[in-house]
């Protein structure tokens, strides 16, 4: 029996926000395999329009989320070689790939020459797809073909068009076919797993078909995981979804991130259903590439305060993490990438150049000793209980997960002196998110946190 001979590390995923395929790949070598990371959403792997300047933006990142073919031969981000590269060694490493699949519609209006070199209009995609005038005698859009207006009207939400980009009419077979070729593509390919973008805007009985066709993981077996992008309300909730897969809980997010901001989280502890979402059904995150840039409450420019945010979420079991690695975009959210530029001959247009965590051009948040520490200690902790320890005031915090972790906030401006009962056997830890070790001694602990700070011990992290 060939399948599930590759096993993940954890289940804690990063995103690799517009990473070049290279790059992921000796990422998943150097340090996501050896530090327990479980798996990297890349940015969207198929051909996408390419824009020179638009909106204060050179080669705006949001390129990718205009496909013209599904051809995953040429992006800014690489070669198809490139791609499966990148795909065998991070599973060679314990690290599944998860693809950000932009199937609920093609490009904005206009015309061009896509990043693999396809000739588009709109509603005409070469080989793929067309609206029954032009070349193509198929119609496989609509119904509506207008801007999505009323929020509040479920069908206009998934028919009509979100951002003016041509709306996929995914109830049409043919349309259907062609994503299930697309994603069994990448899954013979050993992608493990898929972001799926603007779920919300595909009809959910749409989305179960398609669903229901993806292959089996080579190597990692079992179905590809799935988690959809869907910002619930009372239109279309989040649990429409969860048949079809996990969720991405932006009311965590809002939440979790605003309290950490306001350093109010003792309440946080026993978070459990957000949005309806059991821990299972949901993906949670404290920033992602568009909250960042349109809605940010924390993100790495908040510093100590958004490490400590990202590493309550990694020592919480409520949902599966996603961490946010980005590059600095100077306050311009159009901003593409740190890039090579334009690569002669190459249709892709700006290229994306290596990532260098040493330069301030890549933020690398993930690099962070207390997310870095915290992946270990999550994945060391993992399926045991949370117990609350102490708490102080609004902005301080301490738990036990079973009888293998204990974990401490200080979401404040002062320091914290910390007493705490604990389950962790008496011994001497390394505080993995911090500096120092900690002693437990007749299974208590007293410590000092520093402002802004973290305690994160585990069975198997003792000092020596
Ligand atoms: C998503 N999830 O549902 C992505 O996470 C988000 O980043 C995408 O928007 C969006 N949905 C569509 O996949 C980004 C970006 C937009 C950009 C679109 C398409 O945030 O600004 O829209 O990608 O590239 C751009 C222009 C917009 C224009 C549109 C169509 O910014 O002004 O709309 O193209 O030409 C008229
Ligand atoms: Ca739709």
């Amino acid at each position: 029996d060939s399948s599930s001979t590759l096993r993940s590390n954890g289940d804690a995923i990063v995103h690799l926000f517009q990473w070049n395929w290279d790059s992921v790949a000796e990422e998943c070598d150097d340090f996501l395999g050896p530090n327990g990371f479980g798996g990297v959403q890349v940015s969207p792997p198929q051909e996408h329009v390419v824009v020179p300047y638009a909106e204060g933006g050179n080669y705006p990142w949001w390129q990718d989320y205009q496909p013209v073919s599904y051809q995953i031969e040429n992006t800014r981000r690489g070669t198809g070689e490139d791609f499966e590269r990148m795909v065998e060694t991070c599973a060679e490493n314990g690290v599944r790939i998860y693809v950000d699949a932009v199937i609920n519609h093609m490009t904005g209006p206009g015309e061009g020459t896509g990043s693999a070199g396809t000739e588009w209009t709109q509603y005409e995609y070469p080989d793929l797809f067309g609206d029954g005038d032009a070349a193509y005698s198929r119609d496989n859009f609509g119904p509506c073909y207008e801007e999505i207006e009323d929020w509040e009207d479920k069908e206009e939400v998934q028919d009509c068009q979100l951002l003016g980009l041509s709306d996929l009419d995914t109830g049409d077979p043919d349309v259907q076919d062609q994503l299930v070729r697309y994603m069994n593509e990448l899954v013979d390919l050993g992608v493990a797993g898929f972001r799926v973008d603007a779920s919300k805007h595909i009809p959910e009985g749409d989305m179960g078909e398609i669903v229901d066709r993806l292959n089996e993981v080579p190597g990692f077996g079992g179905t590809p995981h799935l988690y959809h992008e869907v910002y619930g309300d009372d239109t279309i909730p989040y649990t429409a979804y969860t048949p079809y897969g996990q969720v991405t809980n932006f009311d965590y997010m809002r939440d979790v991130a605003a309290s950490f901001a306001d350093g109010d989280i003792v309440d946080l502890t026993s978070i459990s259903d957000h949005g309806d979402l059991s821990s299972d059904e949901a993906v949670v995150f404290i920033d992602n590439h568009d909250t960042q840039r349109y809605e940010p409450t924390l993100t790495y420019l908040d510093e100590d305060r958004y490490y400590l945010a990202t590493a309550f979420m990694l020592a919480h079991p409520y949902g599966t993490p996603v961490v946010m690695s980005s590059y600095d975009f100077d306050g311009n959210e159009a901003e593409g990438p740190p890039s090579l530029g334009e690569v002669d001959g190459n249709p892709a247009g700006s290229i994306t150049e290596d990532t260098d965590c040493s330069s301030a051009d890549w933020v690398c948040e993930h690099r962070d000793e207390r997310v870095t520490g915290m992946i270990s200690f999550r994945n060391a902790v993992e399926g045991t209980d949370l117990v609350e320890r102490a708490e102080q005031g609004a902005s301080r915090v301490a738990f036990d997960r079973g009888e293998e972790g204990f974990a401490a906030f200080n979401a404040s401006d002062d320091e914290w002196e910390l007493s705490a009962e604990t389950s962790l056997p008496d011994g001497t830890y390394v505080n993995v998110a911090g500096s120092g070790n900690v002693i437990v001694s007749d299974g208590k602990i007293e410590a000092t946190l520093p402002e802004d700070g973290v305690i994160a011990l585990y069975v198997g992290g003792e000092a020596e």
